[in-house]
């Protein structure tokens, strides 16, 4: 059965899977997961990118916020602040419960890619969603307030620090989790969803056996801008991109993966003029399930003229 793979960080790239999953058979789809958001908090472990994949596919996500569940309750978060806990990364009261399971597996030994198995499985997920390393690779940034890690960076500063550099702590020894670099070759489609490059994606072409994975593989690869109109829709990438001295255009996209790319799908308003890059159009603003649809339906199309 022809394998697609979708390299994804958080809530861009969940809305592509999940626009995936409904054109295709999900039993087709791996997701690669960013774990360079994942870290400690409270001695809890969390992976954010990982919960947003479980949770969108799942129809549990609290779609309007990005992250988290929908109708969640927040007793913990309001108990932990009476006792003087930290509270600016927002833990609803269903969430800890997946953040205290996964410490518990960890501390017992599990890996993250079967604890992912074992939730994705309770919720009747299709697609697999493997971590993109069960070793730890914590991305840092290094801004004009020092070097921060990332969730400092994204949700107690909230993105106003200016980047010099993106570091990923540990991707020099991070070894590609298991059944990563097996899909990535066995694939007839590798897709590149329409998350941050620098802060979602780079994490995972950081671990060499992905990033030599996606040199040598045979199937076409096919990022899905995150640039509508020179801006992206949630998050720093665009306010990213000009402090590293970047065009805030699809050409600064392009070239930034262009070691691995082959295509790249682009809003139906944009342009691209990278030479020798195809470069398929529609209209990639992903808010109802018919645009998540379409959206995946045109990266593999474009894939398909490729292949
Ligand atoms: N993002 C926020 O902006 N504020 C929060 O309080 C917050 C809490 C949170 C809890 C669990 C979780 O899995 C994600 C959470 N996020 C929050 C989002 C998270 O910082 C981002 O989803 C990723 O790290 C970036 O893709």
């Amino acid at each position: 059965m022809s394998g697609i793979v979708v390299l994804t960080g958080g809530v861009g790239g969940a809305k592509l899977v999940l626009g995936l999953i409904h054109a295709v058979d999900p039993a087709r789809v791996t997701a690669i997961v960013n774990t360079g958001d994942d870290f400690r908090h409270l001695g809890l472990h969390i992976s954010p990118d990982i919960d947003t994949l479980l949770y969108t596919l799942s129809g549990k996500a609290n779609a309007a916020q990005g992250w988290g569940r929908e109708g969640e309750s927040w007793a913990f978060l309001s108990a932990l602040k009476e006792l003087g806990g930290e509270d600016w990364f927002q833990l609803g009261d269903m969430d800890v419960a997946l953040h205290v399971l996964r410490t518990a597996m960890l501390a017992r030994g599990e890996s993250l890619t079967a604890i992912t198995a074992h939730v994705a499985g309770r919720w009747g997920i299709g697609a697999k969603i493997l971590p993109m390393s069960n070793d730890s690779v914590a991305t840092m940034i290094e801004s004009d307030e020092g070097l921060l890690e990332f969730q400092r960076y994204f949700v107690e500063r909230r993105c106003v620090p200016a980047v010099r550099a993106v570091r990923f702590g540990g991707a020099e020894t991070a070894r590609p989790a298991a059944g990563v670099v097996e899909a990535i070759l066995a694939a007839d489609t590798v897709l590149i969803a329409p998350s941050n490059p620098w802060l979602s994606v780079d994490p995972l072409l950081s671990v060499a056996g992905i990033r030599d994975a996606l040199i040598q593989c045979k199937a076409p690869v096919i990022a899905v801008s995150p640039l509508i109109g020179g801006h992206a829709l949630k998050g720093p990438t665009a306010k990213l991109m000009v402090e590293l001295g970047l065009a805030v255009d699809n050409d600064s996209i392009a070239r930034h993966y262009s070691a691995i790319l082959d295509g790249l799908l682009i809003d139906s308003g944009d342009r691209c003029d990278v030479v020798g890059l195809a470069v398929g159009q529609t209209d990639t603003l992903m808010q109802t399930l018919e645009d998540k649809m379409r959206v995946a339906q045109a990266a593999l199309a474009l894939a398909a003229e490729l292949a």
